[in-house]
């Protein structure tokens, strides 16, 4: 079910309320405008949901008054746009569809993960980023909530109200970083005292990536369901400039690849999230350009494209 032949699902997810800088909610559009399901449907994928008027708009979902939970911004609006996704994905898997999420911030990763979790036992997931996102309510430094996301589905830290849907339903063991490079402290403390698998730009320099994809996977284990959450930002910022929060020393446009190619291997990729392309950041139009095109090219190379 999980090779080309099949169907893809997609989630279009435009919401940019996990962070304060405007443009991201673009990202789905772009993708799309960019040829994306056309060259999954070439691939040999029936792709569904890109029709034409398959673009949500969340806006609807903004509460008139929001929850306070200390410095978090929008709680109530992120846990009703991160539930609609969490339903969007839950139905797509249980369809034995792949569901491929594109947003947007990656708070949404708190509907993804969950949504796909609720139908795949054992999911493991793969968090490619520069970032851990595993901030909670009493870490985060900058209350965006897309620097939470893993904590919410593991469900550690203080309960938040506005969250009262979103159940724990990721293990610490099941999940591995690529990319890291730029964690918080408490960000630090949590991956530590929950021995947490993570790869940092380190972890990839020394091994490379042929050998830290080898660790990761066999960390996970040989059988399970698989969801892939890419944030662009792992990607060197000389690679995908145009996200909100670029990180210098980050991955190559082939270890980002290869990253993706070697997940499609296993046959068990069940899920993925392409996440935080910003069309209105970077430089000048050709950055622009350059970031959507490598985010259409890490789904093919994770929906099967090869390079012979
Ligand atoms: N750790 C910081 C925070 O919590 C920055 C988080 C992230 N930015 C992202 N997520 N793009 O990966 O605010
Ligand atoms: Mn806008
Ligand atoms: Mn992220
Ligand atoms: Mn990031």
């Amino acid at each position: 079910k999980y090779t080309r032949g099949h169907t893809v699902g997609l989630v279009l997810a435009p919401f940019s309320g996990g962070q304060p800088r405007g443009g991201v909610e673009h990202g789905p559009n772009q993708l799309l405008e960019n040829g994306l399901a056309k060259q999954l449907r070439a691939l040999g994928w029936t792709v569904e949901g890109d029709g034409p008027d398959a673009m949500p708009d969340f806006e609807s979902l903004r509460p008139a008054k929001e929850l306070v939970h200390g410095i978090l911004k929008n709680p109530l609006f992120v846990s009703r746009v991160t539930q609609k996704i969490h339903e969007l994905v839950k139905k797509t898997c249980a369809e034995g569809k792949v569901a491929l999420t594109l947003g947007g911030d990656h708070s949404i990763g708190m509907g993804t993960v969950s949504g796909s979790a609720a139908v795949h036992d054992n999911l493991g997931v793969i968090w490619v980023d520069a970032h851990a996102d595993i901030n909670t309510a009493d870490t985060t430094e900058s209350g965006n909530l897309h620097g939470c996301p893993m904590s919410f589905v593991m469900g550690i830290g203080p309960k938040v109200e506005a969250f009262s849907w979103l159940k724990p339903c990721l293990r610490p063991s099941r999940i591995v970083y690529i990319g890291l490079r730029d964690v918080d402290q408490g960000e630090k403390r949590i991956l530590r005292e929950n021995g947490i698998k993570a790869f940092s730009m380190h972890e990839v320099d020394k091994y490379g990536i042929g050998r830290v994809m080898e660790l990761a996977i066999a960390h996970l284990g040989a059988d399970c369901p698989i969801h892939l959450s890419f944030d662009v930002d792992a990607l060197d910022p000389s690679v995908a400039p145009a996200t909100g929060t670029p990180v210098r020393g980050g991955l190559s446009f082939r270890e980002g690849h290869y990253i993706c190619e070697s997940i499609f291997e296993t046959g068990r990729l069940v899920s993925m999230d392409i996440m935080e392309v910003n069309p209105q950041l970077g430089a000048d139009h050709a950055s622009l350009v350059q970031t959507i095109q490598v985010g259409c090219s890490l789904v093919r190379s994770a929906l099967g494209e090869t390079l012979l």
